[in-house]
């Protein structure tokens, strides 16, 4: 380079922000606008939480609330002001009718003007609770519905606009708060990344068409709940970690983050399966199917991988109540086809 001419490789000239990528999208696929503006506002109440979650040690917002929420689970800070930051950025929006969080019992409408909306949203504010104290990685899960109420009065016993199959959805999406930032979402035509470049407060397109090998050699699962599980998930185990059973010959190598969205971000980078099978205690496991099984369902599916109850598709799936859980393998297509043959021949209960 002569010492005339300016270098401006270092410059964001090639860069797609979110709101470039959605709004070029939107016009290809011949979606409303306004589900750009919809998913634009999420990506906002994320980089606030974003901001919550790094200055979490700073800002006295580790530990306990000393409250315990619908589940009867411990809520930690963060996971209060996290819904704090979703519930006001997302209901004032006006895009949403109602909205369902994991940390409250009931649906609740968005506020008034909002009745013209379309649009409900399911989400988990913070998930993966248990690692915040220890600062490992955390998300978001989000799962948005087209209501099919009238939308005239919001009754929080009415709960039909939420219990739709996870195939419903119009859009979904997650935000890792991990290494860096990043959200990654879903509006049916594939699955996109962004990370967050803090300095100027963007998503930038970093992994366009995400693609979840069809096979892979990691199962993430807690193998401390392995003696509840019914025959079928353990001899599927079993067989991962004996190459001589398994027909592949290979041995798979366990990772477990204990956070959904940090152990789904993985598998749908480098192939895998998560599992969180019920067991004799928790016979539907531990994760919800409305704001954390169908939003991931969704994302897999959409960048070619499967989800499964171990039976049928969690995309299927209707839930009974707004908080309902369900048993979920997850990842890549050729490891859940396993999984299920293996709870098919040896028994799921
Ligand atoms: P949370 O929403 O209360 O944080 O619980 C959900 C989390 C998931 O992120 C994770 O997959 C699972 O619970 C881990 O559970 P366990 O500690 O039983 O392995
Ligand atoms: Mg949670």
């Amino acid at each position: 380079m002569k010492n005339t001419e300016i270098d401006t490789s270092w410059t964001f000239t090639n860069t797609v922000t979110l709101a470039d990528f959605i709004r070029k999208n939107e016009l290809q696929v011949g979606a409303s606008g306004n589900l750009s503006s919809v998913i634009l506002r999420i990506a906002l109440a994320t980089k606030i939480v974003s901001r919550g979650v790094n200055r979490a040690g700073l800002a006295s917002m580790m530990g306990l609330a000393g409250e315990v929420n619908v589940q009867g689970e411990e809520q930690a800070k963060l996971d209060i002001y996290a819904d704090k930051v979703f519930s006001s950025t997302l209901g004032r929006s006006g895009y949403f009718l109602s909205m369902v969080s994991e940390e409250r019992e009931e649906l609740w409408p968005a506020k008034k003007g909002s009745e013209t909306s379309h649009y409900v949203i399911a989400f988990d504010p913070v998930d993966g609770s248990s690692n915040i104290d220890v600062n490992v990685s955390i998300g978001t899960v989000w799962g948005i519905y087209r209501r099919i109420s009238d939308g005239s009065n919001v009754d929080p016993n009415d709960t039909s606009d939420f219990l739709q199959p996870g195939k419903n959805q119009v859009a979904a999406g997650y935000t890792i708060y991990g290494s860096s930032t990043m959200f990654v979402y879903s509006t049916g035509h594939g699955t996109h990344g962004f990370t967050l470049d803090p300095t100027i407060g963007e998503f930038i397109l970093t992994n366009p068409q995400m693609e979840m090998p069809q096979d892979g050699n990691i199962y993430s699962c807690n193998e401390g709940n392995y003696h509840g599980w019914s025959e079928g998930v353990k001899q599927y185990v079993d067989t991962l970690k004996d190459p001589s059973k398994h027909a592949s010959g290979n041995t798979h190598s366990a990772r477990y983050v204990g956070s959904l969205v940090a152990d789904f971000h993985r598998t749908v980078l480098k192939g895998g399966i998560f599992m969180y099978p019920g067991d004799k205690k928790n016979p539907n496991g531990k994760l919800r199917l409305l704001y954390e099984c169908a939003p991931m369902a969704f994302l897999a599916e959409n960048s070619g991988g499967r989800a499964s109850n171990g039976n049928s598709s969690i995309s299927d799936l209707v839930p009974t109540d707004i908080h309902a859980r369900t048993p979920l393998f997850i990842g890549s297509t050729k490891m859940v086809e396993e999984v299920e043959k293996s709870i098919r021949e040896h028994g799921g209960d």
